[in-house]
């Protein structure tokens, strides 16, 4: 068995944390260029990052001699629309068309995600997500990118994570615009949601080609204890409640795919009803796929002991202080195609850590390498148990700027210098070239 032919293995980023060049050729503000001020590690920004919008055809090489089947990248709503609406910046669109022709004749299928975040700051003193008007404004930038990059792009992704710019952004006040209003979290979560889905029409109104459309949201997902039916059981239960508060996946995900918003989310939120069934209709477009950003899962709490099952005194965990959970791809796997019905893309994994230049001038990253065999395993295991994966996604293809964190944390398979933006492929970089070049057959 294993993985079948057409698998998509791919590498992530988005325009914020890669592009830098944050005022150059009409681009305007976002609320991470305008907001994060004194709220990020070391007082860093994303204002150079990795440059990725004067290397963008140096990176295109390297994800060529990678052997990428699909680059997933942000494009962003102020470089393109400065005000957020109204006025096109077409140098803005000419940076994502040489992008995307630059891939083109790499062989590498573009996967764009139209919001990663950064949201034009004129749009976030208008209110930003908490403003119904929004769901209009982005219908109109979506349509914007849609004309102008769909002859190269089939594959698109509305929204980055709404877990963490609503739930970090307008809740708990970590992410920009960083407010901590819980309160907003109703109107937040309709416009959100809403806003998905007229960017599905205008998407599919607009695209020279025929489109397939997903979301790439994340959440917490359980595991369960053994794999009694059972404990499977109630995994799945508490994978698909409110319990993980903004970060729960059915709260984001039920009504873009299922039509249906849950009822203890309501009760949450202290409301009897979000949607009207119109409403609903409206978020519920057709889908081609289920994208899903998935980097570990939720241990259950473990009787007598200070820490949840996925960890341990000692356990290993990433430098996020994340934990090392390979059995969460297959457990997403099942859980989430069993629920939403549709192919799996994973959107993102990967780790993060504090990797250098060694004395030889390599970047040895043996964790990295050994994250990603056990995550694979496991996913390897999913397709095998049958369940409809389509691809994966490393994140991310090089070190970037890791939002409130700043530059401390490297995800990327390629190392990157920001003194001199001198890039260094990792070993791990080495090692995922193998595994595509075999279709994972080289995992043991
Ligand atoms: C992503 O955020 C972002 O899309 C990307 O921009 C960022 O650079 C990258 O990942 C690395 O951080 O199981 O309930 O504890 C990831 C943030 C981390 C949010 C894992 C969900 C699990 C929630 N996610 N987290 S829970």
């Amino acid at each position: 068995m294993g993985f079948p032919k057409d698998f998509f293995w791919g590498a992530a980023s988005a325009a914020h944390q890669v592009e830098g060049a944050y005022l150059e050729d009409g681009k305007g503000l976002g609320i991470w260029d305008a907001l994060a001020g004194g709220r990020v590690a070391h007082n860093e920004n994303g204002n150079t990052a990795c440059d990725h919008y004067h290397h963008y055809k140096e990176d295109v090489a390297l994800m060529k001699d990678l052997g990428l089947k699909h680059y997933r990248f942000s494009v962003s709503w102020p470089r393109v629309m400065p005000d957020g609406t109204g006025r096109v910046n077409e140098k803005g669109l000419d940076f994502y068309r040489a992008l995307v022709d630059e891939l083109g004749a790499a062989g590498i299928e573009p996967m764009v995600t139209l919001f990663h975040w950064n949201l034009p700051y004129a749009l976030h003193q208008q209110g930003g997500w908490k403003n119904p008007a929004i769901i209009e404004w982005f219908a109109g930038y979506v349509e914007v990118v849609t004309r102008a990059l769909s002859g190269r792009v089939r594959y698109w992704m509305t929204l980055n994570e709404p877990q963490c710019f609503a739930g970090l952004g307008y809740e708990v006040g970590e992410h920009a615009p960083f407010q901590q209003e819980p309160e907003s979290l109703p109107a937040v979560t309709r416009n959100v949601l809403l806003a998905h889905g007229r960017a599905v029409q205008e998407i599919r109104r607009n695209a020279q080609q025929t489109p397939h459309i997903g979301m790439a949201p994340t959440g917490s997902l359980y595991m369960p204890r053994d794999e009694s039916p059972a404990a499977v059981e109630e995994a799945r239960q508490l994978c698909f409640s409110a319990l993980g508060g903004s970060f729960s996946i059915a709260w984001w995900c039920d009504a873009p795919y299922l039509g249906s918003f849950p009822e203890d989310v309501c009760r949450r939120l202290g409301v009897k009803e979000l949607f009207s069934p119109g409403e609903l209709a409206q978020i519920h477009q057709p889908l081609d796929f289920f994208g899903f950003n998935l980097y570990h899962a939720v241990g259950l709490p473990v009787p007598g002991s200070a820490y949840d099952s996925t960890r341990y005194q000692g356990s290993p965990r990433t430098s996020m202080d994340w934990p090392v959970v390979p059995e969460a791809l297959y457990w997403g796997a099942k859980f989430l195609t069993e629920r939403y019905k549709l192919p799996l893309l994973i959107t993102e994994n990967g780790m993060g850590s504090n990797d250098w230049v060694m004395l030889d001038g390599q970047v040895h990253d043996p964790q990295r390498i050994d994250y990603l065999h056990r995550y694979l395993r496991e996913l390897r295991r999913a397709v095998d148990a049958g369940f409809p994966v389509m691809g994966y996604t490393y994140w991310s293809i090089m070190d970037n700027f890791e939002w409130a964190k700043g530059y401390d944390q490297r995800f990327g398979l390629v190392y990157v210098d920001y003194r001199t933006q001198k890039r260094t492929c990792k070993d791990s970089y080495y090692w995922y070239r193998d595994l595509i070049a075999s279709n994972g057959a080289n995992l043991l």
